[in-house]
């Protein structure tokens, strides 16, 4: 196997993060030492040309990945919901979650979400049956980092009800995000939706499935985000370690 690298960009628009600056965007790949390069540039256009505005801070970091140290896990499977307003949408969002996580955790993780200002870059960590927030990330969050799948991302999804879906780049890295996360021990949930303005979808992963929902925000909101649940049994320290360092390649195909 070729060696492979992890490349991840994160960009701000005012200076960096660290120093105040807005979270535009950001994004990862695993690839090997030749497309580095090509990743590289589609990170940096990704920075400038985004919804969010035009980064002025971008932040690129390469680092060599070696083969012991990844992990290779299979893609959540995709289901998909008709909805036509966002208080469906979230309603069927809650209804999910609530057969993993306490419904008092669901209200939480939903006041969180929605009382984000636009500035937080990583998911938000609660506990599964209190709802209480157990990282202690502040504004920053926890970043899932060293994912991607084997190859290339494919271009459409079948989902469990048998639909053929077309894969855009939103969820084709929520999906191998989301089914990183779910592969961590002790995370029996997660809420998301996108913070870009131009990007309603959301999604509910818990029992080994991705629940694809439309409207889960107003178009032209920036109030965006994730919420993973976790088991208090598990250790936050071994959960955070898992999501920002484990190297994780999905595989779509069999090996
Ligand atoms: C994001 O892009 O910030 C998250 C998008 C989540 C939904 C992706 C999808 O299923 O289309
Ligand atoms: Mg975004």
């Amino acid at each position: 196997m070729n060696t492979l690298y992890s490349i991840r960009m994160r960009s701000a628009e005012g200076g960096a993060h660290e120093h105040g600056g807005r979270h535009i965007s950001g994004a990862e790949r695993i690839v090997d030492e030749k497309t580095l390069k090509i990743i590289a540039q589609q990170l940096i256009d990704r920075a400038l040309h985004h919804s969010k505005g035009t980064a002025d801070f971008i932040n690129i970091c390469i680092e060599k990945i070696e083969p012991h140290q990844i992990q290779y896990i299979r893609p959540l499977a995709v289901a998909i919901y008709e909805s036509n307003t966002i208080d469906e949408s979230h309603a069927l969002a809650k209804d999910l979650l609530c057969q993993s996580v306490s419904a008092k955790a669901v209200e939480c993780a939903f006041s969180f979400l929605q009382s984000l200002n636009t500035n937080m870059r990583g998911a938000i960590l609660l506990d599964s049956q209190t709802g209480e927030r157990l990282d202690r990330t502040g504004q920053k969050g926890i970043r899932v980092t060293r994912m991607d799948v084997i190859g290339k991302h494919p271009s459409y999804i079948v989902t469990t009800d048998n639909t053929e879906i077309p894969v855009n780049t939103h969820l084709a890295e929520a999906l191998v995000l989301a089914s990183k996360v779910q592969s961590c021990k002790g995370i029996v949930g997660e809420l998301c939706w996108s913070d870009d303005p131009d990007y309603t979808v959301g999604y509910v992963a818990c029992n080994g499935k991705y629940h694809r929902l439309q409207h889960m925000k107003p178009l032209g909101s920036e109030i965006g985000g994730r919420v993973f649940f976790i088991d208090s049994h598990v250790s936050v320290e071994s959960v955070e370690s898992y999501l920002e360092s484990q190297a994780v390649l999905v595989t779509w195909q069999d090996r």
